[in-house]
């Protein structure tokens, strides 16, 4: 196994006194305080770019064991990482410092959805998915959707504020968050379920802890907003001969497209990589330089509005058209298949980043090339939410400490007016990065929040932070 790439402080488990073992198996139960080999899964990361160790996985069944572990944590100085479904990408859900992992899945509770409000109370470790269905069930959606829905957490969503294929139309996690339940680093509880639209009663705690990545607090509960489920849904993959031909074509989509949902872009070899490692069929006999899944749902038939928009599109080579959910699923595949049949290449370096509409088409064209400027043996994929603007850049054949890439590709974003995250989170990849798009005054506003609510440092201490 190589060394893990991001250890600020060694490279195994801290030793953890045996009383702190004892007291945790007082709180949650032996049988949930793991230091055996089941470990190994809450170690390293899904692309296996970050690998830890931890010296106990602790399990809580609910807020109160939550609050009994930070306590035993904080009384004895052990710092910890809350963990939900470990899909994240940058390296902020597994103990790299040694850290103890807190696994939230237990608390995966799903409660009744209320109809009335159109809302829903779950536990934090329900996966995306699992709230999904329950909507589905109740006639309504949730409108946070992304390709590691069956396992990713709504703890562990609201945590990295994840977006998604529906942000075009609905926002991200943030928008849909109306109340949290959350043990924070110092002991206090926060809890407000109560799913008031309108409550101007001081500071939002939802607001505060989603995107703040595990460094202030476990959030425990949520309460989501849920959003009407449309009778009928059109999705079309459509081929275009140059990349800006793409991207001019879903500016225009953005406004003429009411129901527009999603728009995600893919290239050529991506598609292609796509196909070979999962033998899928090529989507259209021609090859095309860029392909855009388009996604529009209504309750009346979008058919026609999206059928107008593509004929008006320029440099169009191909068009796939789908209504049911087996077929629209057909074309879904080769855009979320992506990043594991990347993960067939090798341990990718992810930068997920967004860059204004106005860009975007330059810097798809440049980035490659600038990548391979300063990592000559680089191969870069490129796909995404292009209708958000954020593209997904991932590069191959690098070695895993490759701290020249980042700051050629990361200089290049914030130079093109974009963002270093877009919505993967900061972690402990990016936090040496952070200041390129957050003030000094900023950061520093941030740390005095972080050590307000967190002042033992128990939570996270190397996430966001550097
Ligand atoms: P984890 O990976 O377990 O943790 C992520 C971060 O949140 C860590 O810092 C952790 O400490 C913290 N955390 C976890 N739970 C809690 C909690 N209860 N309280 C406080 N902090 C907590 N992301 C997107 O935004 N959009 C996408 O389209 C998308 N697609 C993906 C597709 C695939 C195939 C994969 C593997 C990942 C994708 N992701 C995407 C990334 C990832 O799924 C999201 O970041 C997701 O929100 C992480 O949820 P999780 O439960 O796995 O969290
Ligand atoms: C997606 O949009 C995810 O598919 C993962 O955010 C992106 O693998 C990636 O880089
Ligand atoms: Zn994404």
């Amino acid at each position: 196994m190589e060394a893990p790439e991001h250890v600020p402080n060694g490279s195994g488990p801290n030793a953890l006194d045996p009383r702190v073992l004892r007291e945790f198996r007082e709180v949650v139960g032996a049988d949930h305080v793991i230091t055996d080999g089941r470990r190994s899964s809450y170690e390293t990361d899904w692309t296996g770019r970050f690998r830890g160790a931890t010296p106990a996985v602790v399990r809580p069944a609910d807020t109160a064991g939550v609050a009994g572990v930070l306590d035993v944590c904080r009384r004895h100085g052990v710092a910890s990482v809350p963990q939900g479904g470990n899909t994240g990408m940058v390296g902020g859900s597994v103990p790299l410092a040694g850290e103890v992992v807190v696994s939230l899945r237990r608390i995966d509770h799903v409660g009744e959805v209320d109809l009335a409000a159109r809302q829903i109370t779950v536990g934090a470790g329900a996966t995306v998915e699992a709230v999904q269905h329950a909507a589905a069930t109740a006639g309504l959606r949730y409108a946070v959707d992304f390709g590691a829905r069956g396992s990713a957490t709504v703890g562990g969503s609201i945590a990295t504020n994840a977006g998604g294929i529906n942000v075009l139309r609905y926002g991200g996690t943030r928008e849909q968050l109306l109340g949290v339940e959350a043990v924070l680093g110092n002991g206090l509880i926060v809890c407000r379920l109560g799913g008031l639209v309108k409550d101007n009663t001081g500071f939002h705690f939802p607001s505060l802890l989603c995107g703040s990545e595990g460094t202030l607090g476990v959030i425990t509960a949520a309460r989501l907003r849920l959003v009407a489920a449309h009778p009928h849904t059109i999705t079309a993959l459509v081929g275009f001969a140059s990349v800006a031909s793409a991207i001019d074509a879903v500016a225009g989509w953005r406004s003429s497209i009411d129901a527009l949902d999603a728009a995600e872009i893919m290239l050529h070899d991506g598609v292609l990589l796509v196909s070979h490692a999962f033998g899928y069929p090529l989507p259209f006999d021609q090859p095309c330089a860029a392909y855009v899944l388009v996604e529009a749902s209504a309750h009346d038939d979008p058919t026609d509005a999206l059928a107008m928009a593509v004929a008006d599109a320029t440099d169009v080579i191909d068009v796939a058209v789908a209504h049911d959910a087996g077929r629209r699923a057909l074309l879904w595949r080769y855009r979320e298949q992506h990043t594991a049949a990347i993960n067939t290449v090798g341990v990718p370096h992810k930068f997920d980043v967004t860059v204004p509409l106005a860009g975007l088409a330059g810097f798809l064209n440049q980035v490659p090339e600038m990548i391979r400027e300063v990592a000559p043996s680089a191969v870069t994929w490129l796909f995404g939410h292009v209708g958000d603007g954020n593209i997904h850049v991932n590069v191959t054949d690098v070695p895993p400490e490759a701290h020249v890439l980042d700051e050629q590709v990361y200089r290049y974003v914030v130079a093109c007016g974009g963002s270093i995250s877009a919505e993967h989170g900061v972690g402990t990849a990016k936090a040496r990065w952070l200041s390129l798009n957050r003030s000094a005054d900023e950061l520093a506003a941030m740390r005095a929040i972080k050590h307000a609510l967190d002042p033992a440092g128990i939570l996270n201490p190397h996430v966001l932070f550097d």
